[in-house]
């Protein structure tokens, strides 16, 4: 089995006579221009040589093929390009298995497709993530997926980007085989088992899956997934692309794939989305720490408190098969918490993500106590309370004389400052915060925030933590409300005063919505509930939020809030809530006058950059694109517009600059302008680039 080619990451050997073609290009062996080079040359070996009668395509490490080399986009381009690379697989005359281990992604599922069969381990998986980076799938994978795998099936992978177990890819036709034990092994026995028959099956020649496709597919696809699609570009060209593998012979359909590719890969919200991916990379990594810096051990968290966030995080663990003690003051408020997990965790299983039996493991190593010493063995303990900086502090006090050593000390307060928390206890470099969101245990983000005596071990294990129940964690400095909610803060103030000066929440919640975000401020604050922080006296009436949490609209779950909502909860404008802004602003001298939709922007989307930049300036957060993908994965900005700096950069800092000049004066002395802001308008700068 001597090798006999080496070209870059590409290396041959045979195995009798067959040729496996093994890439190594760690991390993930993405398509790169040499792994490109060394399969068409590796193929050309295979039809050069007799003796050679059928191929294996295999990766080393930890995955098959990701995917095209998403740091090449944008380059210039340097051949042989993929499709290339993938047409020459499937014109090889020898039969080409591919061997897939980890996941099969991208360029790489396309590699996989243009191979003449598929062998997958069981623990396999298979994807087009391209829509995820604002593309298609641009190697021929748009025509042949539905010939392989069936139309419907090719619409759900290409618009979600979503992966598939090996199990499922098999189903569909997508994995000829599935081995258990060694890949290699088993592909090559599986290249010699098929090296003679003849016509080689090529999944571009397919015809009788886009044949049986029901016509009326496409038109149903888009009507059911309308709202998830809205704003993006890519999913409606993704399916355009599939439509023409059904309409169109192949050779056809791989011309429009191109086009549509192109139009995306030029567009701007390809940019923003790829963008994205590195940013949330990025926001793994800690600065100043020392690199070599070992995470602690954590096989047992502790969670203090059972109210929706207690439980939430405990969730988290749970489904991650850490056991969790959670902690309560009373048996009732015990009870519900742990009621309220089972019955979330029950309706993930009704909907078919979870087994009943998964239910039950995770339930089955919840430890709920009234009794806070059992806290005293966990590595790491979350306290998730009332948000009262003198509560918080009895707590911690409390664990400092509780907790072995060595334990972390973590708060999940979404504002309060946690040196002043830390400075409670003896140990204040066990502290930090881990600021989740609600629902705890759906939503991505994660805030680490560090405080000024966090050790760096500390951060690295909440890192590694976060890896490990799925969510994107991103480093905060103590400042009140960190990143994502100290931003929201302007936002609220701006987005109140215009209502007094003529906008209504529908205005500026329309304007929000279209923009992309998921809703607009007073959708939101009717979904949290109005009385949010609310003082509770119905007689001290200050502002308009004051007012309509007198008279009971505490939002959504008073069926009332700034807007009226029926049984359905479906909202409505509401007249009590216009008389109610028309007579604070009557009483406040404010004079009422049409709003733009500009102005709302400029009021309540550039203050919300100019306050980004502010946190940048005083280091609260590590880079820009860190306050993206806070503001991504925890408020719903659109991802196609990469996050409030990557947008405000798209925008021009000067025009950002110039908007909020223009609002100055209106905003008074609720608005200062970031000095980080103004120099890199002025010096032509960016945040994000
Ligand atoms: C495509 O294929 C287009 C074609 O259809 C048509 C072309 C004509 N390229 O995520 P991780 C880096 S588009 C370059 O932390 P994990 C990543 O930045 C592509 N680099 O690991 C990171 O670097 P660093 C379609 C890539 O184990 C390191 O690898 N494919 C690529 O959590 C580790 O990544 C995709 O979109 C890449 N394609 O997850 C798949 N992928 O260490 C994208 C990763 O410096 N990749 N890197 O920060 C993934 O989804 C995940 O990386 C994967 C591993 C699931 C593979």
């Amino acid at each position: 089995m001597a090798t006999i080619t080496e070209t870059g990451p590409i290396t041959t050997h045979r195995h009798g006579d067959v040729l496996v073609v093994t890439s190594n290009n760690p991390p993930v062996n993405a398509l790169g221009a040499a792994v490109r080079q060394g399969l068409v040359a590796a193929i050309e070996e295979a039809e050069g040589d007799e003796a050679i009668k059928a191929v294996v395509i295999r990766c080393e490490g930890q995955t098959f093929f990701a995917g095209a080399d998403i740091t090449e986009f944008g380059k210039p381009p340097v051949m042989p390009w993929l499709p290339t690379v993938v047409d020459t697989i499937e014109n090889c005359t020898k039969p080409v298995v591919a061997a897939i281990h980890g996941t099969a992604l991208g360029g790489g599922l396309e590699v996989a497709l243009a191979s003449h069969y598929r062998v997958a381990v069981p623990d396999a998986k298979f994807g087009v993530p391209e829509v995820k980076l604002g593309l298609l799938p641009g190697a021929g994978g748009t025509q042949r997926l539905p010939r392989v795998a069936g139309v419907e099936q090719a619409l759900q992978m290409t618009t979600s980007g979503a992966m598939i177990g090996a199990k499922q890819a098999h189903d569909m036709g997508l994995v000829d085989r599935i081995v258990e034990g060694e890949l290699q092994q088993h592909a090559v026995a599986f290249a010699e088992e098929v090296r003679d028959i003849r016509p080689l099956p090529k999944s571009s020649e397919r015809q009788d899956k886009v044949e049986a496709a029901d016509p009326g597919v496409f038109a149903e696809f888009r009507k059911a997934n309308a709202r998830k699609f809205r704003g993006f570009e890519a999913p409606e060209k993704n399916i355009q692309a599939v439509e023409a593998a059904v309409a169109k012979p192949y050779a056809e359909g791989v011309i429009d794939e191109r086009r549509l590719f192109m139009e995306l890969m030029t567009g701007a919200q390809a940019r923003a989305q790829q963008y994205f991916f590195f940013a949330e990379r990025k926001a793994a990594k800690i600065e100043n720490i020392p690199e070599d810096t070992q995470p602690r051990s954590v096989k047992k968290v502790g969670v203090i408190g059972a109210g929706t966030m207690g439980g939430g995080i405990s969730m988290n663990f749970l489904s991650a098969g850490i056991p969790v003690t959670i902690v309560e003051m009373t048996q009732e408020a015990l009870d519900r918490g742990t009621g309220v997990m089972r019955k979330n965790y029950e309706a993930t299983a009704s909907k078919g993500r979870m087994t009943s039996e998964q239910v039950e493991k995770a339930m089955g190593i919840l430890s709920p106590t009234l009794d806070f010493d059992a806290l005293k063995d966990c590595d790491l303990i979350i306290e998730a309370v009332f948000e009262q900086m003198e509560i918080k502090k009895e707590i911690f006090g409390r664990l400092d004389k509780t907790v072995k050593k060595g334990a972390i000390l973590a708060s999940n307060t979404s504002y309060l400052n946690i040196d002043e928390i830390a400075a409670s206890t003896s140990r204040p470099e066990d502290v930090v915060g881990l600021h989740f969101f609600s629902p705890a245990n759906v939503m991505k983000l994660l805030e680490i925030v560090r405080g000024a005596k966090t050790a760096p071990d500390v951060l690295v294990t909440a890192m590694g933590l976060a890896k490990k129940i799925k969510k994107v964690a991103v480093v905060a400095g103590v400042c009140h409300g960190f990143i994502g909610n100290r931003m929201l803060m302007p936002r609220q103030v701006e987005a109140t005063k215009l209502l007094l000066e003529g906008a209504t929440p529908e205005q500026i919640d329309r304007v929000h919505v279209e923009f992309g975000m998921p809703m607009g401020p007073f959708q939101m604050a009717d979904l949290a509930g109005v009385d949010i922080g609310w003082h509770r006296d119905p007689n001290r009436i200050e502002n308009i939020r004051d007012a309509l949490c007198a008279i009971d609209r505490w939002g959504q779950k008073k069926g009332a809030g700034f807007y009226d909502y029926d049984e359905r909860r479906r909202p409505t404008p509401s007249p009590v809530v216009q008389q109610i802004i028309e007579d604070f602003a009557k009483k406040q001298g404010v004079e009422r006058r049409e709003i733009s939709d500009q102005e709302i922007v400029e009021r309540t989307l550039y203050t919300m950059v100019n306050e980004g930049a502010k946190i940048l300036e005083e280091g609260m957060a590590q880079r820009a694109s860190d306050i993206d993908v806070v503001w991504v994965y925890g408020y719903g900005w659109p991802v196609y517009r990469g996050g409030p700096m990557f947008w405000a950069d798209t925008e021009g800092l000067d025009t950002i600059v110039e908007g909020l000049k223009r609002q100055e004066e209106r905003m008074g002395s609720d608005f200062s302008f970031s000095k980080l802001l103004l120099d890199k308008a002025e010096r032509g700068e960016k945040f994000t680039r």
